[in-house]
């Protein structure tokens, strides 16, 4: 990977190479973190971070639904982002926010291990290729269905849940494809093993609703905005998985991934086997959005700015009107 020279941890900026933990780790040994992932694009008005608040929204909210109560407040994890951006001289990265069980208590009773907070940032390119944006990835259905509402808690994205994404994405490279798509309990189709997922059929937009266990993907929403802002009809409901194969186009989103065409599942060619119209579309307008180029989405933008720290790391809102989100309490 692409290192960068500073990591946020505990409060401190600390070299890349000094961001460590203890072997005892809590959250190494019971998956007890939660993470997010997160995106900063070179628009016109320098480096800029999508979505932000949303992103620190769903990460405390994990936290919460895992019982861990977050030391910091979401102002200062936004503040931290900001400078740490400033000071790797980045103008365009990945951001992982980590909130982790740390060392101090084994066994599974997690709440009283310290709740350690990271964040790390870094140069990673489109996580499906750039050769899969432009001409479309080739996918399979995995053998292992998404971890059930009944299980664990789909929407959080709590470190130890994926697992299970891990499986089915080695599944899908060992057998020779780019991606998984995780069908849920019930045999309905859930998402992609880090992303959402769309199926275009006679010009309406299909996907997944809640209820199929999905992670509710910031990108999704994103895609739903505009898609409805071009015209199109967007429906929100259960698919089965032959609806795939019959789909004129599918495409799956993601902050990793950015916006992915699917060419062909299971070896069935998707309509014409190439990217199609409607994906081409909203990539381009998603695309435009995310470096600030369209200003119906300038919302979506935080520009990173030192007006966002000040020097002894404590916060004010980036943004006026921006509400301040509490930490999460036990
Ligand atoms: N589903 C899953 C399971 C998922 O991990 C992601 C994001 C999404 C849907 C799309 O959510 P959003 O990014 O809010 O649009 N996956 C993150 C981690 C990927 C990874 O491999 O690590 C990401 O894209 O950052």
């Amino acid at each position: 990977m692409d290192q960068a020279d500073l990591i946020w941890m505990n409060g401190e900026f600390v070299a890349w190479e000094e961001a460590k933990v203890h072997v005892l780790t809590h959250g190494l040994h019971y998956g007890t973190g939660v993470f997010e992932g997160v995106r900063c694009y070179e628009t016109e008005r320098g480096p800029a971070i999508f979505r932000h608040t949303e992103h620190l929204e769903r990460l405390y909210r994990s936290a919460q639904l895992y019982y861990m109560p977050v030391p910091y407040p979401a102002e200062e994890l936004r503040a931290a982002t900001h400078q740490l951006i400033v000071r790797n001289q980045l103008r365009s990265c990945y951001i992982r926010p980590l909130i982790f069980r740390g060392y101090g208590q084994m066994g599974l009773f997690p709440l009283d291990a310290p709740v350690e907070v990271a964040i790390a940032v870094w140069e990673w390119g489109s996580y499906l290729g750039e050769e899969g944006k432009r001409q479309g990835i080739r996918a399979k259905v995995s053998s292992w269905r998404r971890i059930s509402a009944e299980s664990l808690i789909p929407h959080a994205k709590a470190s130890g849940q994926y697992l299970n994404n891990v499986l089915a994405k080695i599944e899908s490279q060992k057998a020779g494809y780019d991606e998984a798509i995780l069908l849920d309990d019930l045999g309905h189709v859930c998402e992609g093993s880090g992303e959402n997922i769309f199926a275009v059929r006679k010009g309406a937009i299909h996907t997944p609703p809640q209820t199929a266990g999905i992670l509710d993907g910031i990108t999704r929403d994103s895609v739903l905005r505009i898609a409805r802002d071009l015209g199109h009809e967007v429906v929100e409901h259960d698919i089965d998985r032959a609806e795939l194969y019959l789909a004129d186009e599918v495409f799956m989103s993601g902050t990793a991934a950015e916006l992915v065409p699917v060419r062909e599942i299971d070896d069935h060619p998707i309509g014409t086997g190439e990217p199609g119209p409607v994906t081409r579309e909203i990539q381009t307008v998603f695309d435009a959005a995310l470096h600030g180029r369209d200003e119906r989405y300038l919302e979506w933008l935080e520009v990173v700015g030192p007006q966002a720290t000040s020097p002894n790391g404590s916060m004010r809102a980036t943004q006026p009107g921006q509400a301040p989100l509490r930490a999460a309490t036990q």
